[in-house]
């Protein structure tokens, strides 16, 4: 049978956002809202259901995010929302995910490795209690509205509480235990009640399995498991894992369960093999994941067949469900819309609805069919991409072979650098910004009116560069002592890269949900990368002339580029990522040949891209490393290559930040101040440091003295002339007003904090 797990929210052309953004809006009610939201979901159930899905996955919609739908099931709501008795009103859910005025929005972060972003559950003060049951409703409907059998899928309760937080920690295993057995009485009652429905699957996601190092936690697994089982033992149970493969696979083959998902996709190649010696359990079903669900590419079918046969060693035809590697969340819905897009390279990549049509064929191919057109048919569209100019420049493929096999540092250690830069004159306790200004109403209209052509290039340019001067003005007016043009030009940083170099197309509608209605539109890096001419030089040239101060030019690194791209996956992504780096190294000398003295190489990414399991960690950081290098090593000494990373959870990787040997780093800190100071007590970090002094999340102005006392706690730590001072992100994302205040904040407590160390020595 094909099964899927969960298929995008956005809408094709994303309806679903449109409508929460106008229910936030009040420009429609909540009837409206339901009513557009319910067309929705059952528009995407009978596409699934026209593809030929056998499994159709239900209530893996949601109206924000899954994790939060399973905490306001529970009551798993933070005490400043206030207490419920009932179900929530969309209003009182919204507030969670989004705040109000009088309450802080829940916390957010990245689901495993991937770009999306979930709400993190705050179990402090919670009593568990059923609220509501989605799961049943989801169930219903598409039985009662198209006829169609459905799958709810349910977040596990052992991954549910390992996301949460108490606290602000996550739970220690005494607490997991307690949690757990508190919650599984109602999700006992959720499976009854489904039971009671006359459902006949669930599919129980536990990623969090794939990340389990300790045996010990699998009877947490085998509990839940256990009392589910025990409440609706005619509810068949798919438990699902995806991301990576989980360790103890032989205790999870003997897992009291129906069918067991795994993710063939992002195995290692190990999964086989070893289901081969350990022999698939006969009361099972063996749900695999044969489908990239995060990555564009077509499937190559040879591969895939070859791969079924020798699946069909391991377990019989009718105990074999082919399924997508994870939930088509992370995938655009479909190519239909890209309409500008060289056939060679569209016929090569499957969104959401093309990997269901593939699934549909290798379902056909396991089930004995003829499928051989589809096959050929397949296998001359990946051949025609493969062997296209795109994919095979010599030139590329010498510079990055060279590259590869020669060290990349810079032409001096640390020390002898910063004697070099002195020649930048700056002070004691250096004031910067990270890169990015508001992006306002009349920036973004205007660079739509320049989509529209209702602008020319030059008309567009033009304003760009009164918004730049604008800002340079600000900032000499505030008196910050490194300035930033601003990035008035850019969208989403990876985006702008994507448009400037060739290998990358930038998609019309290829939308992946990012957090709530949010969406990005990740490039696909199709083919060889190369740089061509400067990219940012003109715009950031033209800001340095407007001032004697140093202006630092803002460039994205390549493994963050990657990591929010959808990456060719015919070369290794360390290859990939040189030649990034490679083309980025010729930016950062065509910015030092344009006379600017500093440049920023951002890696945000490169933390949330590091891999689920610590065996593949090494590889991945030095990788990041190499490409960091290459784009960063070929400028004088005299010329400061900074760079900055957002999400605190740094601490793991400080010897690679070490390692990038850039000679100034910011880092997002703000949400956890104390801790990043922590990591630098050892007093080992020899470069200069940027700690963000406050956070630009919240649209609260940060005080003088507030600020004051974060710069003198990292004083406490860090010598003074290695510190930096700036905010703890970009400030795209502010409104004017709120960063210039908070700005002129921050450099009155650089002031006053200067002054003070002149009166102590
Ligand atoms: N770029 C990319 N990925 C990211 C971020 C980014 N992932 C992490 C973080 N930043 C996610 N944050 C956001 C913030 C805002 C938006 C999306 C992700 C956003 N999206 C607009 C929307 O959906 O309406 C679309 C923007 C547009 O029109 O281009 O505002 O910075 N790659
Ligand atoms: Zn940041």
């Amino acid at each position: 049978l094909a099964s899927n797990l969960g298929y995008p929210r956005l809408g094709e052309k994303r309806e679903w956002k449109f409508t929460l953004e106008k229910f936030w809006r009040h420009d429609i009610d909540e009837v409206a809202f339901e009513d557009r939201t319910k067309t929705i979901r059952l528009a995407a159930l009978k596409k699934q259901q026209a593809a030929g899905v056998d499994i159709i996955p239900v209530a893996d919609y949601s109206n924000y995010d899954h994790v939060l739908d399973t905490a306001v099931a529970f009551n798993a709501i933070p005490a400043r929302f206030g207490q419920f008795d009932q179900k929530l009103t969309l209003t009182e859910y919204f507030a969670i995910a989004r705040g109000t005025k009088a309450q802080v929005a829940a916390e957010m972060t990245k689901w495993f490795n991937t770009n999306y972003h979930y709400i993190v559950p705050e179990l402090d003060y919670v009593t568990f209690r059923l609220l509501d049951n989605p799961w049943l409703a989801r169930y219903q409907e598409a039985k009662a509205e198209l006829g169609i059998e459905g799958k709810p899928v349910i977040l596990g309760p052992v991954t549910f509480l390992k996301l949460a937080k108490l606290q602000d920690a996550h739970l220690s295993y005494e607490a997991l235990i307690d949690h757990l057995n508190q919650l599984l009485p109602l999700y006992q009652t959720v499976v009854k009640q489904l039971a009671a429905a006359g459902c006949q699957w669930i599919q129980l996601d536990e990623p969090s399995l794939v990340t389990l190092t300790d045996a010990t936690e699998l009877k947490l697994y085998r509990q839940a498991l256990a009392a589910i089982r025990a409440a609706a033992p005619e509810v068949k149970v798919e438990l699902q894992t995806y991301f990576e493969r989980p360790d103890f696979l032989a205790d999870i083959l003997n897992f009291d369960v129906d069918a067991l998902g795994f993710d063939f996709v992002r195995d290692h190649g190990t999964l086989l093999p070893e289901l081969k010696t350990l022999g698939f359990p006969e009361d099972k079903i063996l749900a695999a994941g044969i489908i990239d669900g995060r990555n564009v590419w077509r499937s190559d079918f040879n591969q895939k067949t070859a791969l079924i046969d020798d699946l069909l060693t391991i377990v019989s035809e009718d105990r074999l469900w082919l399924q997508p590697s994870n939930s088509l969340l992370h995938v655009p819905i479909t190519t239909r819309n890209e309409t500008h897009l060289d056939p060679v390279i569209k016929a090569g990549i499957a969104f959401a609805d093309e990997k269901l049509e593939e699934l549909n064929v290798l379902t056909a191919y396991a089930n004995g069919e003829d499928v051989r057109s589809a096959i050929t048919a397949q296998n001359e569209a990946l051949a025609a991409l493969n062997q296209s100019e795109h994919r095979n420049n010599p030139e590329v493929k010498a510079a990055v072979d060279a590259v590869m096999c020669r060290p990349t540092e810079r032409n001096s250690v640390y020390a002898d650098r910063v004697r070099a830069q002195k020649v930048l004159n700056l002070p004691l306790l250096p004031t910067t910004t990270i890169g990015s200004f508001p992006q306002s109403k009349l920036v973004r209209q205007k660079r739509a009116a320049w989509r529209k052509h209702e602008l020319t290039d030059a008309q567009y340019q033009q304003f760009i560069e009164s918004e730049t001067k604008r800002w340079i003005e600000i900032q000499e007016d505030l008196k910050l002592d490194v300035l930033v043009h601003g990035e008035f030009e850019r969208t989403d940083m990876v985006e702008y890269f994507g448009q400037k170099l060739s290998g990358f197309y930038a998609t019309e509608n290829g939308w992946v949900q990012s957090y709530g209605s949010r969406g990005v539109r990740p490039p696909l890096i199709f083919g060889d990368v190369i740089w061509h001419e400067p990219i940012t030089v003109t715009d950031t040239a033209y800001a340095q002339s407007l001032t004697k101060r140093p202006v630092k030019g803002m460039l994205t690194s390549a493994v963050t580029i990657i990591n929010w791209s959808f990456v060719r996956d015919d070369l290794p992504k360390n290859v990939v990522a040189n030649q990034i780096g490679l083309a980025l190294r010729h930016e950062v000398q065509a910015l030092e040949a344009a006379g600017i003295k500093i440049i920023q190489v951002d890696e945000p990414a490169l933390r949330e891209g590091l891999p689920l399991k610590a065996q593949y960690r090494q590889a991945y950081l030095d990788n990041a490393v190499k490409a960091f290098k290459i784009t960063t090593t070929g400028v004088a000494d005299s010329t400061q290559i900074h760079t900055h990373m957002c999400y605190s959870d740094f601490e793991d990787i400080l010897p690679t930040i070490s390692a990038l040997d850039a000679d100034v780093i910011s880092i997002e800190t703000s949400r956890s101040h104390g801790e990043s100071i922590k990591a630098f007590e050892t007093g080992t970090y020899d470069k200069q440091i940027g700690l963000g002094v406050y956070d630009i999340h919240s649209p609260r102005v940060p005080s003088v003295e507030e600020i004051k006392q974060n710069i003198n706690r990292a004083l406490q730590v860090i010598d003074v002339h290695q510190f930096w001072i700036n905010p703890d992100c970009g400030l795209k994302t502010r409104n004017e007003p709120e960063a210039i205040e908070a700005l002129a904040h921050m450099v009155q407590a650089t002031d006053e904090v200067r002054a003070s160390i002149a009166l102590r020595s």
